[in-house]
C-alpha cells in the first residue's frame, strides 16, 4: 500500500555474527527481511554510524566495563565495544541484504558526545533524525519495523513511531534481541503498553 513503508534498522555486518557486536542470529533474519522488501512499496533503511571514539564505546570511558551503564548529560547510556565505525566494513548493510530498492537511508549515532537507538530521535529524545518529517511529507502514516536489535534500536524506534502517530508493527520474527539483563522482556513488554503491535510470523 502507499501509505505504507517498511523501516529495516540497522541490518549491518558488526550487529551480525563475527561482527563486533553481534545479535545472535541476527544474519538469519536476512531472507525474510528481503521478502518483506520485495512485497513492500516504500523503504527506508537505519545505518548506524559512529565516529572513531565514539562516546557509547567503553573505549571511550577508561576504567569501566562493556555492557555496564554510565549517566550521561542525556541520560544512562550503555556503553558498548567499538562498533559501527563511519566507512568500516562492519557499518556495510549484510552483504545479503537486498538493499538497493531503499528510497531513504537514515544515518544515526554520529554526534561524538551522543547515542542514536532511535530511527528518529537521538538518546536525549528530543534532537530529531528528520524521519518523522519525511515520512509525513511523503503521505506514510503505517510502519512495520524489522532488524536489530528488537531491545534496543528496533524498540526504541517503535517507541518513538507511535510517539509521532504512525500506526506501528514490529515483525518479531525478522528482528533479533541483544538481551541485556533481561532487555528484550522489557522492551516488549514496554512495546505492547505503548500500542506497538508485535507480531510473529514464524511458521509452527
Ligand atoms: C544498537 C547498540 C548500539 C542497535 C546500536 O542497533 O540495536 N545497539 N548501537
Ligand atoms: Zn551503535
Amino acid at each position: 500500500m502507499a501509505d505504507e513503508a517498511l523501516v529495516v534498522i540497522d541490518l549491518q555486518n558488526d550487529f551480525c555474527p563475527g561482527g563486533a557486536l553481534a545479535v545472535a542470529g541476527g544474519d538469519e533474519i536476512v531472507p525474510l527481511v528481503n521478502d518483506m522488501i520485495r512485497r513492500t512499496d516504500h523503504v527506508v533503511l537505519t545505518q548506524d554510524w559512529h565516529p572513531a571514539g565514539h562516546s557509547s564505546f567503553a573505549s571511550s570511558h577508561p576504567g569501566s566495563q562493556l555492557y555496564s551503564m554510565i549517566e550521561m548529560p542525556y541520560g544512562p547510556q550503555t556503553l558498548w565495544p567499538d562498533h559501527c565505525i563511519q566507512g568500516s566494513l562492519g557499518s556495510d548493510f549484510h552483504s545479503g541484504l537486498a538493499w538497493t530498492k531503499a528510497e531513504l537511508v537514515i544515518r544515526k549515532g554520529f554526534r561524538p558526545a551522543i547515542d542514536s537507538y532511535s530511527a528518529f530521535f537521538e538518546n536525549d529524545h528530543a534532537t530529531p533524525t528528520g524521519l518523522a518529517g519525511y515520512l509525513r511529507e511523503r503521505g506514510i502514516d503505517t510502519l512495520t519495523l524489522v532488524g536489530l536489535a528488537t531491545d534496543f534500536c528496533v524498540a526504541f524506534s517503535a517507541l518513538d513511531a507511535v510517539k509521532q502517530g504512525f500506526r506501528t508493527t514490529v515483525r518479531l520474527d525478522a528482528c533479533r534481541g541483544i538481551d541485556l539483563n533481561g532487555s528484550l522482556e522489557t522492551a516488549l513488554a514496554t512495546m505492547r503498553d505503548a500500542g506497538v503491535t508485535l507480531e510473529d510470523h514464524t511458521a509452527g
